[in-house]
């Protein structure tokens, strides 16, 4: 062999090498990435439930927030951990046509589901995403079971919800009062969309002001104050029988 042929030798498997090591490393990635699905599509913002967010009871729906108008076509499907489809319910485009609801109805038992959906755009092209939640029953013990009145009261006092975590029967009315000299909200999931319960959204309640709404449908309902997030200022509903 002449000279530059080894080298020229050299140069191909130096390449190849580089390639090789180039694919593998891509390939490993790829497959790190296949038991999480939580996938985002584009315009993709925030859901509720959130993903890997664990509820006492079922939702009342699924509400995916984006940030560019949805068009027909979008879907939600709800699955559970065997892949059989767990909730039917009709999909809904609320917010200005940026948030993507399905309405959960039956009974969902406590486990794992998965969150598949498609969203498309005004353009006809549609991608797909997903995310997990589940729901763990067991946990209702750290809720004050407040079932059995038309009416309950929770209090806006030292930066929380007073009682936070409640369980009410259907058509229960909640009063919250704010009793200190700090403006409050009441506003429902996600921040700062609130588009999973929108008639749990107050205007900002200053003291001795009220906020009330009628719960119907059995479900849990997380809410927030949108001035003390960070402050942990949160509250939580299940509605039951
Ligand atoms: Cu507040």
């Amino acid at each position: 062999m002449k000279k530059p042929q080894i080298l020229n030798l050299l140069l191909l498997i130096i390449v190849v090498i580089f390639i090789s090591f180039f694919i593998f490393n891509n390939f490993k990635k790829d497959t790190s990435l296949a038991p999480s699905s939580f996938v985002k599509t584009p315009h993709f913002l925030d859901s509720t439930p959130m993903h890997d967010e664990i509820y006492v009871a079922q939702p009342v729906n699924i509400t995916i927030n984006f940030d560019f108008d949805l068009a027909t076509g979008s879907e939600i499907f709800v699955v559970d951990d065997q892949g059989q489809q767990a909730a039917t319910g009709d999909i809904k485009i609320e917010d200005s046509n940026t948030a993507l609801k399905k309405d959960l109805t039956g009974q969902l038992s406590d486990g794992k589901y998965k969150v598949m959906y498609k969203a498309c755009w005004p353009d006809g092209s549609c991608h797909d995403g997903s995310f997990e939640f589940s729901i763990d029953s067991k946990k209702i013990s750290e809720y004050l079971d407040m079932r059995g009145r038309g009416e309950v009261t929770v209090k806006m006092t030292g930066l929380k919800y007073e009682p936070e975590k409640i369980i009410i029967s259907p058509e229960t009315k909640i009063v919250w009062e704010n009793l200190e000299d700090i403006g409050h909200f009441v506003n429902t999931e996600t921040h700062p969309e609130h588009t999973y319960f929108p008639s749990q959204n107050s205007r900002e309640l200053k003291l001795g002001d009220i906020f009330e709404t009628v719960f119907e449908k059995p479900g849990q309902y997380n809410y927030h104050c949108s001035a003390h997030v960070p402050e942990g200022m949160l509250g939580a509903i299940v509605v039951a029988n």
